[in-house]
């Protein structure tokens, strides 16, 4: 089948939406780090109607800071790929042309630097997974003898992470008198804005005294919430696409219709009018994005952990099973949303409905294996914040509870029939190593919260806090998932 390319472009089907704007009239004014499914699918999407209103000066370079497959699979394609967006009621297809370069990071530092630099870019965004910016997830600073900043300080000039490439991108940039790029974080951390600058500073600081303060005093990092669920693309999806394109394309993008976008308005050096294409520009971002992690990303890992030890491959597989709906209803109802800051005008009801929603879209196969990944780096802002607010409270968290005691099981790299689980996680082998040696519920509990770079010094005091996930624990070693989910809707 041919294959996607610019030169393809009206061989499409009709129907599929394209771009209709002259690429190679493209500046390059955003940089992109982290070039997963999830960027393509959200911040690019945006992006795409601003150029489909004639404003060329946005353009992407697009970064990987690992791996080829995603240069090497849209390459060939001239940068173009497919966003499906389905649900149970019909699907959509754009192809998105915003993408005028793809690099890898560890292949091509130098280019990388070379595209932040350039007199043109504007904006560099970072999806690189909480994992990425290189902090102690319980306190946000930066990790210093993280091996890739430990790198980074070393050779400054050819960097691995995330805040190295900012770092020294920011002092090229100063050094030769353009304007100071805003970094704009779309990762799901509480106040990305806030976290990415902490860390950049700090690295910068520790290159130079004199470069942390202009990192201080010129950089932006607005902060932003963001939301779309984005499953990883499989070959059956491949299908799919090249089925209603009439082309191939080698990696497509599988989503849902629901997305949202909430910034904080800082940007010095100019930004799209992404609020034509559907931005909420807003100085509240903090409180959107707390009651984003906890409602939605806090269910989300509650199900993941729980479904995937109950035996079920995807959340919507998962919504379906036995006492699942429920347990979720009560967890954002009863438990998560007293915590949440006041967002006037909104309508809380309707938000939790649709979440619900869009956790049993059928069309989506988005494997609770996927979303269990590096919990280690997403349970302290997905569960353990609303926890602490919980205990101030001297309020009950259950499920809560229940949800990060199906993470400590799963964390032991076992599931309950013996078999390995495949673990992926920046601490896997630590993890396993601590949690897969106790004997009991209460052993479990404790070698767990010997992780004080999850579990901060606070929690692992409290004892309310230890009896109750150790009464959660023990109801899932003794009855499994299944049944304890089942028991917990009564
Ligand atoms: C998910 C998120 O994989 C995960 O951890 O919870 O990627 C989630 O799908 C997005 O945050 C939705 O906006």
């Amino acid at each position: 089948m041919t294959r996607l390319s610019n030169q393809t472009l009206d061989a499409l089907a009709p129907g599929v939406e394209r771009p209709g704007y002259d690429r190679s009239a493209l500046k390059p004014g955003l940089v992109h780090l982290g070039l997963g499914a999830f960027h393509r699918a959200h911040q690019a999407v945006y992006t795409e109607s601003v150029l489909a209103g004639g404003d060329l000066r946005w353009g992407t370079v697009g970064v990987s800071l690992r791996s080829p497959d995603t240069r090497d699979a849209l390459a060939p394609q001239d940068g173009l790929y497919t966003v499906a967006v389905r649900d149970g009621s019909g699907d959509r297809f754009q192809v998105i042309g915003g993408l005028v370069r793809q690099l890898v990071a560890p292949q091509d530092p130098a280019a990388v630097l070379a595209a932040l630099a350039h007199p043109d870019a504007r904006i560099v965004s970072l999806t690189v997974t909480e994992k990425g910016y290189c902090h102690r997830p319980a306190t946000g600073e930066l990790d210093e003898a993280h091996p890739d900043i430990v790198h980074d300080l070393a050779h400054p000039e050819a960097p691995r992470s995330a805040p190295g490439f900012l770092v020294e991108a920011i002092r090229l940039r100063r050094e030769a008198g353009l304007a100071p790029l805003t970094v704009l974080s779309c990762d799901n951390l509480p106040s990305n804005g806030h976290t990415v600058a902490k860390v950049v500073r700090r690295l910068a600081e520790m290159r130079d005294g004199d470069l942390g303060a202009y990192v201080a005093q010129t950089i932006a990092f607005p902060s932003t919430m963001i939301d779309r669920i984005v499953p990883a693309t499989t070959d059956a999806d491949r299908a799919l696409v090249a089925g209603a394109l009439g082309l191939e394309d080698a990696w497509p993008v599988m989503t849902e219709p629901f997305t949202q976008w909430v910034v904080e308005d800082d940007f010095p050096s100019g930004r799209p009018d992404w609020a034509s294409a559907g931005v909420t520009f807003t100085t509240q971002v903090g409180a959107f994005e707390t009651m984003k992690l906890r409602l939605l990303n806090g269910s989300h890992s509650t199900l993941a952990y729980l479904g995937y030890l109950a035996g079920h491959e995807t959340v919507a597989e998962t919504m379906a099973a036995p006492g699942f709906e429920p347990l979720v209803r009560g967890l954002m109802e009863e438990e998560v949303s007293p915590t949440l800051p006041e967002l006037a005008g909104f309508d809380l009801d309707a938000y939790r409905r649709s979440l619900r929603e869009r956790f049993r879209n059928p069309a989506l196969r988005h494997r609770t294996w996927q979303i269990a990944m590096d919990g280690s780096q997403k349970v302290p802002q997905r569960l353990l914040g609303t926890i602490r607010d919980r205990l101030a409270a001297g309020a009950p968290f259950d499920r809560l509870a229940l949800g990060l005691a199906a993470w400590l099981v799963y964390a032991t790299g076992r599931d309950e029939a013996g078999a390995a689980i495949d673990l992926r996680d920046p601490l896997a082998d630590r993890l396993k190593a601590a949690l897969g040696a106790a004997a009991t519920p209460a052993g479990l509990v404790e070698a767990a919260l010997g992780f004080g770079e999850v579990f901060g010094q606070d929690l692992p005091a409290s004892p309310a806090f230890r009896e109750t996930l150790t009464a959660r624990v023990a109801d899932l070693r003794a009855k499994g998932a299944a049944r304890t989910v089942r028991d917990f809707a009564g």
